[in-house]
């Protein structure tokens, strides 16, 4: 009763937020990502009738079944998991993520991902990718994605019971290998506001939140046709204008959500100024401080240089497409 998986995280090009059902994590509008080559979550996952409790590790760090990373998320999933498959035994999990946690690069992303693949190893479900996706998406909305490598779409879904609503593959890993994102760590801290509730509260309180759902369907398809045509101009374009509208929810929600440190704000106009002298890149954000700024391969090595020595950025890392989530014969215990 114990299987081992490993899931990328991905970022958005189209952003998700904001549910239009909250139990079953049913998005109100349609997303596209990208899956990252070098983050990744390492999970191996154990349902025993020795544990008279779950135990939950990530990343030498052990969460009490009273913190809301167990309760709100994990002890939440395996719930979900433990009616699907009719038992009532406990588990542990040890998840080793390469990369902060909660600072705003999915870590719930590849950590649900990875643990949904475990799920349907452990218990034979033989789950389709579809199937995996809808599990994982109970984990976390943005899971849904990271079972895919390369480019990916949340399908929003139209039924009430989300059977519709899982991600699919776009363009696999390899269809375009000069596309990179590069991460830029402005800080390792955790996040102050959890997606979770932030995102709910956005749709409760922001006065742009209908025209923010609205709109995304189409920018989604203007990634599409983006990426089919290898214009990356229109790719890069679409997705800095997604992120800018969500942070226009974010914004207007109330309280603000604020995501953006100084650093932040400060490469954002730096992006913008070396567009401007000919260095096409554009920025994207997510529930954190961290940049990721999406260019082609020709261009890498010199924004690294900027990048790396611009006040306040900790850490760079390129990224290219990563892959799909998988089964691994390696244990963490
Ligand atoms: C995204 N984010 O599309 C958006 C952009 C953050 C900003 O998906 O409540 O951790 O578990 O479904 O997936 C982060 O939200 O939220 C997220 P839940 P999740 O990547």
């Amino acid at each position: 009763m114990k299987a081992s998986a490993i899931a990328h995280s991905n970022i958005a090009l189209c952003k998700y937020w904001g549910k239009r059902n909250e139990e079953l994590i049913l998005p109100f509008n349609a997303n596209i990502s990208m899956t990252l080559n070098k983050f990744f979550t390492h999970t191996t996952l154990e349902f025993d009738k020795k544990y008279d409790k779950d135990i939950l590790v990530i990343n030498d760090k052990e969460y009490a079944n009273e913190t809301k990373e167990y309760k709100l998320y994990v002890g939440r999933f395996l719930r979900v998991v433990r009616e699907r498959v009719n038992t009532d035994l406990y588990a542990r999990i040890v998840s080793n993520n390469n990369f902060p946690l909660a600072a705003g690069l999915a870590s719930s992303a590849s950590g649900f991902a990875a643990l949904a693949i475990a799920v349907n190893e452990i218990f034979n479900l033989s789950l389709d990718k579809n199937g995996l996706s809808i599990l994982a998406r109970q984990g976390s909305g943005s899971a849904a994605r990271s079972i895919h490598g390369g480019f990916v779409e949340w399908l929003k879904g139209e039924n009430e019971n989300g059977e519709d609503s899982y991600a699919k593959q776009v363009f696999d890993e390899n269809y375009w290998p000069e596309f990179r994102m590069i991460a830029c760590i402005t800080s390792t801290e955790e996040k102050k506001y959890k997606s979770r509730p932030s995102m709910q509260m956005s749709v409760e309180t922001s006065p742009y939140f209908k025209q923010w759902a609205e709109g995304s369907d189409e920018d989604v398809q203007k990634v599409k046709q983006g990426l089919r045509e290898k214009d990356f101009t229109l790719v890069g374009t679409t997705a800095e204008h997604s992120c800018m509208k969500m942070n226009g929810v974010m914004w207007t929600t109330k309280p603000a959500i604020i995501y953006q440190n100084q650093t932040t704000i400060e490469l954002m106009h730096a992006i913008m100024q070396w567009r401007e002298e000919g260095l096409e890149s554009y920025y994207t954000m997510d529930a954190g401080p961290q940049v990721k700024i999406l260019c082609l391969e020709k261009d890498v090595d010199v924004l690294v240089e900027k990048l790396s020595k611009f006040d306040g950025v900790e850490k760079v890392v390129v990224n290219k497409p990563g892959y799909d989530a998988k089964v691994v014969s390696e244990h963490l215990f």
